[in-house]
């Protein structure tokens, strides 16, 4: 028997500073006297993970042990960000290691500030994967995430004469977060053909044969929960030819090139990740690299599954997998397939394991999002799931029939099967028939998947198939970590950092926000935060802004229907007002600085064109002698996980301003507000369900309501369309190319004027000009202002990731925590 090894306790900050020399001097073979900020960087993530591999293992030990059901989160993306500070303060350790790191002469925020993003994701759909495995984390569940181990993630953004200009974000140079396992390798199939004979009892056996092999490699992450010996693991699986290196047959026969093509061609799947966000292309690669992911992760669950010798009925008490959003739909196939041509059981017995294991969550209503496959490719590609797929179908179909024998248009409009020319696999109907629940994101998301794309589905399976768990954020990051100042001071008042594991706690904020030295306190941090803002942006683009001017903010990906164009041509009228302003007019008016920030994808052409204007209004603007501090425009380049958490404490109010019904939820909305910031946003996503908790009078809300986009859109369409007075003189100016050739910014003006204005920018334009308007007056009264913010932050507390994930766990995964003896 051996003696268990025991990790450093880092009970002084002495302690943690010996364990970072001896990674210096030792792991990187470097002497304290070249030690730079990245070599510091290295040792202290290394001297930390130590800490947190043994927590990991005891988790897993404990879960192997307990052989608790599991939860499985499916995610093609995981927008983590940097681990390492995440990682101190998940395990209370900053202090001391803050100190360690003083004593070697280095300034921890420096240290922090060096690690790469983990960018494996577009935006709200991948950074809502990483508060949830915080959560899970946090509150004890035995759970998984799955997802790919891109070695490229999303582009990084550079700005180039005002245009976006992509550059590949390369992050694996040196990752202390990741374990390789090349002990779990799992051969994934693709291509060949589908052979069928009957076996000697007469039952029709269907053998997926020939094609080629890739292996999936395992790459682990430890997922530390805040003040708990729970680490959960999140899996991502990366793509390596079958025949190692490069084939050597054909590398003998004087092929080379071949066979190193083999190879890449194999290593291209995990390669990089799709930068679209909310557009679906149907590229053979993506879909490669989706039956990759869930393939691998199928096997590696079932196989942890087949260890505890469970009979196959049982399979759906142990595992709950929850898809997120249709990308992993093909593992509802995959399992199929394994319980019938692997497992040989049932079709019927197969597919009730299959539904009772699965949960899909909806994540956007647009169109153009919703994945269809064509049949061809599929057909081509994993020639056993589209047999399987149609057979799906078939019992699904005649199910229908039965149920709604008279409604022969029905079975057409809920076919897995779309009967166009190719003819395509709709997923998220094939995820719909494959799963016991599927959730919204939002209430008001929720309800319009009912009543709209999934509306024959309520008719087929009944309302109660459908739910609502609304998007959450994880205080931990997005207020202890980002806004540590914020949070000293709530925990001062509310007992301590309590309240990060119960966030209604934040209620007893209340009978602070007519305090007048809680709310000096309170602005003072705001006050800090925004010169910190101010500083990166005199850093990055060389403007000087005014910390005590009003920040305006819009930071998220750039989409048309997010109305970051609106934002901006109200910007124009704002600069239009303010030149035609007296001076005694200027003095009454509050400066303004809008900032904005966000990635268009590379091939979205309109967005790039958003992202222009922005950047060529700010060069006028900022140099007009005539504005002065009276209002700045900046665009923020290159906004992710690690700028966001500069960037949501500095604000003032954010906007939140896509049109109605558009926007599934949101989350950076909730950020903001719990950082003290307000809101100006629509009646869209859970801006309502903000306004619900936060009362009325704390939210600037604008524009036309949900219900009322249909109508709107026909009128443009077919009656008569007029557009806003004040935007025909914002388009005005553009055309006297104020800001600019006019011509590079034909298309935005035309959208609206020309071509049904889908959007309708010009129908909420007014709405938001005079909100807008209600801001500054609203600003000008600081002390009402701060007052507003007290009370939001106070009522926040529902939007925790944590009530969202009990909620899953109640609602759709039916599962408990597993509590470790004791809790930190
Ligand atoms: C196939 C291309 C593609 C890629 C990503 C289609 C759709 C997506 C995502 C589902 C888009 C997305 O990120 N949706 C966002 O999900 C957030 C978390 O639920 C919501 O808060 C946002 O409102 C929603 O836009």
């Amino acid at each position: 028997a051996w003696k268990k090894f025991q990790p450093k306790e880092f009970a002084t900050p002495e302690e943690f500073e010996s364990e970072v020399v001896r990674h210096v001097e030792t792991t990187l073979a470097r002497s304290m006297f070249n030690c730079d900020e990245t070599a510091a960087y290295a040792a202290t993530s290394l001297a930390l993970r130590d800490r947190l591999i043994m927590e990991w293992n005891q988790t897993q030990q404990r879960h192997t042990f307990a052989d608790n059901k599991r939860i499985y989160y499916l995610s093609l993306e995981f927008l983590m960000g940097r681990a390492l500070d995440n990682a101190m303060l998940n395990v209370g350790k900053k202090e001391v290691a803050k100190e360690g790191l003083l004593d070697l002469g280095f300034r921890i925020e420096d240290i922090i500030s060096q690690e790469h993003d983990a960018a494996l994701g577009n935006g709200g759909l991948g950074r809502l994967a990483a508060c949830f495995l915080d959560s899970m984390a946090s509150l004890n569940y035995p759970a998984w995430g799955y997802g790919l181990r891109y070695r490229y993630g999303i582009f990084k953004q550079e700005i180039v004469d005002g245009y976006q200009v992509e550059v590949p974000d390369y992050w694996l140079d040196f990752n202390p977060w990741e374990f390789p396992r090349h002990d779990i390798v799992v051969d994934i199939q693709f291509f060949g053909h589908v052979r069928k004979y009957e076996d000697d009892d007469g039952k029709p056996i269907s053998v997926w044969e020939g094609g080629e092999i890739v292996k999936a490699v395992a790459y682990d992450v430890p997922i530390p929960g805040f003040k708990t010996a729970t680490t959960n693991n999140l899996r991502l699986w990366s793509s390596k030819a079958a025949s190692g290196e490069f084939d050597f047959q054909k590398f003998n026969s004087g092929d080379y090139e071949s066979a190193v093509a083999e190879t890449q061609r194999a290593e291209t799947i995990s390669a990089v990740l799709y930068p679209n966000d909310n557009l679906e292309r149907g590229k053979e690669l993506r879909l490669k690299q989706q039956y990759f992911w869930v393939a691998a992760s199928l096997y590696d669950i079932v196989r942890r599954f087949k260890k505890s010798k469970r009979p196959w009925n049982e399979f759906p008490d142990q595992v709950a997998i929850q898809l997120n959003d249709t990308h992993p739909t093909l593992a509802i196939v995959e399992l199929q397939r394994i319980l019938i041509d692997l497992e040989k059981l049932e079709w019927d017995e197969a597919w009730s394991i299959v539904t009772k294991t699965f949960g899909y969550t909806n994540h956007t209503v647009l169109p153009e999002a919703l994945e269809k496959w064509s049949v061809p490719l599929m057909q081509n590609l994993l020639p056993r799931h589209l047999l399987i797929i149609y057979e799906i179908n078939l019992y699904f179909l005649q199910s229908v029939e039965r149920k709604f024998p008279k409604d022969r248009d029905l079975l057409g409009r809920v076919s897995i099967i779309e009967e166009s020319q190719p003819k395509m696999v709709r997923m998220a109907f094939l995820a719909i028939v494959g799963s016991h629940k599927v959730n919204g994101v939002a209430e008001l998301h929720s309800d319009l998947i009912k009543s709209t794309i999934f509306k024959d589905f309520v008719k087929v399976f009944g309302p109660d198939k459908f739910t609502n768990v609304t998007n959450g954020i994880t205080p931990r990051r997005w207020l202890h970590q980002a806004n540590p100042r914020l949070s000293e001071l709530i925990a001062s008042k509310t007992g301590g950092l309590g309240y990060l594991k119960d966030l209604n706690i934040l209620n007893e904020l209340e009978k602070y926000a007519d305090d007048k030295e809680f709310k000096k306190e309170w602005a003072e941090i705001k006050y800090a935060n925004k010169v910190r803002l101010a500083k990166h942006i005199k850093e990055t683009t060389g403007v000087t802004v005014n910390p005590a001017a009003l920040f305006d903010i819009q930071v998220k990906r750039i989409h048309e229907y997010k109305r970051q164009q609106m934002n901006i041509f109200g910007v124009i009228h704002r600069y239009l007002t303010i030149k035609a302003m007296t001076p005694e007019e200027k003095k009454k008016l509050a400066p303004r600085v809008s900032i904005f920030g966000g990635k268009a994808a590379p091939g979205y052409w309109m967005a790039k064109t958003i992202i222009h204007l922005i950047n060529s209004v700010g060069a006028v603007v900022n140099n007009d002698k005539d504005v002065g501090d009276l209002l700045k425009v900046i665009f923020v380049e290159d906004y992710n996980v690690s700028k966001a958490e500069i960037i949501v404490p500095a604000s003032d109010i954010s906007e939140h301003i896509s049109t109605a019904g558009t926007e599934a939820s949101g989350t950076s909305n909730m950020k903001f507000v719990l950082n003290g910031g307000l809101i100006i946003g629509t009646c869209d996503g859970a801006n309502i369900e903000i306004t619900r908790e936060i009362g009325e009078s704390n939210i600037f809300l604008f524009g036309n309501l949900a219900e009322e986009v249909e109508d709107l859109r026909h009128t443009h369409n077919y009656g008569e369309h007029i557009i806003d007075p004040a935007l025909l003189q914002v388009f005005a100016e553009i055309r006297k190319n104020t800001f600019g050739d006019a011509e590079s910014f034909t298309a935005l003006v035309s959208a609206i004027e020309d071509h049904g204005d889908y959007y309708l920018v010009s129908d909420d334009f007014n709405s938001y000009i005079q909100t807008q308007a209600l801001v500054d007056e609203a600003y000008k009264n600081q002390d009402e202002w701060i007052t507003k913010t007290i009370l939001s932050v106070a009522r926040m507390g529902f939007f925790s990731s944590d009530r969202c994930i009990n909620e899953y766990a109640e609602s759709i995964w039916n599962t408990e925590p597993l509590n470790p003896e004791e809790d930190k």
